[in-house]
């Protein structure tokens, strides 16, 4: 008897554990990770935040150093990610997958980010919004929330995202109530049609 209820305090107390130090982010096409790139950026504090909870929002990342672009894919680089980077063709569908252990209700988009000055490319505006993403109230999420796609511009210019580290499609939610904000992020090139054929 005693064992057992230890071994089931010791399960809430995993379940505490898991359930405080996750949020959300994006699982596949695999998205930027941390590396000495980040290090160099953001510094070793913020990175450990980062590597402690791979879901954590901009807001809980501890001490970012001068530089560092938490608002650009929570501080994440390209160089620490170049054997990530996904090929795409205008016109192609891409199946995304995101992991939400703690629901925030607030707006999520995915759109094409030019990383030279972090901005939304004009043709990669929104490819998928909701305006009420990840509603606790919920008793469970819309299949949609975790599992969603969205669609390469087909009039996406010819040179936007030919080089790696270019281009990013950012998975943004912003959990309103909640005053936190999510940002995980796919690097990936465009190949036109001609070069593929
Ligand atoms: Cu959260």
């Amino acid at each position: 008897m005693k064992t057992s209820m230890t071994s089931a305090v010791a399960a809430v107390i995993s379940l505490l554990t898991v359930s405080v130090s996750a949020h959300g982010n994006i699982t596949s096409p695999p998205a930027r990770l941390t590396g000495p790139g980040m290090v160099s950026a953001c510094g070793q504090t913020a990175v450990d935040a980062v590597l402690k909870d791979g879901t954590i929002p901009l807001e809980d990342v501890t001490s970012p150093a001068v530089g560092c672009q938490l608002d650009l894919c929570r501080g994440a680089v390209f160089s620490d990610n170049q054997d990530r980077v996904q090929t795409y063709q205008p016109g192609q569908v891409v199946n995304m997958t995101a992991q939400i252990p703690i629901s925030h209700e607030g707006p999520m988009n995915v759109s094409i980010v030019s990383t030279a000055n972090n901005t939304i490319l004009a043709s990669g505006a929104n490819l998928i919004v909701f305006d009420s993403y990840a509603d606790e109230k919920l008793a469970v999420l819309p299949a949609n929330n975790t599992a969603f796609s969205v669609t390469i511009p087909i009039d996406i210019a010819e040179d936007a995202c030919l080089v790696a580290g270019d281009c990013v499609l950012q998975w943004f939610w912003f959990g309103t109530n909640a005053k936190q904000t999510y940002e995980s992020c796919v690097d990936f090139v465009v190949v036109s049609i001609d070069q593929v054929i």
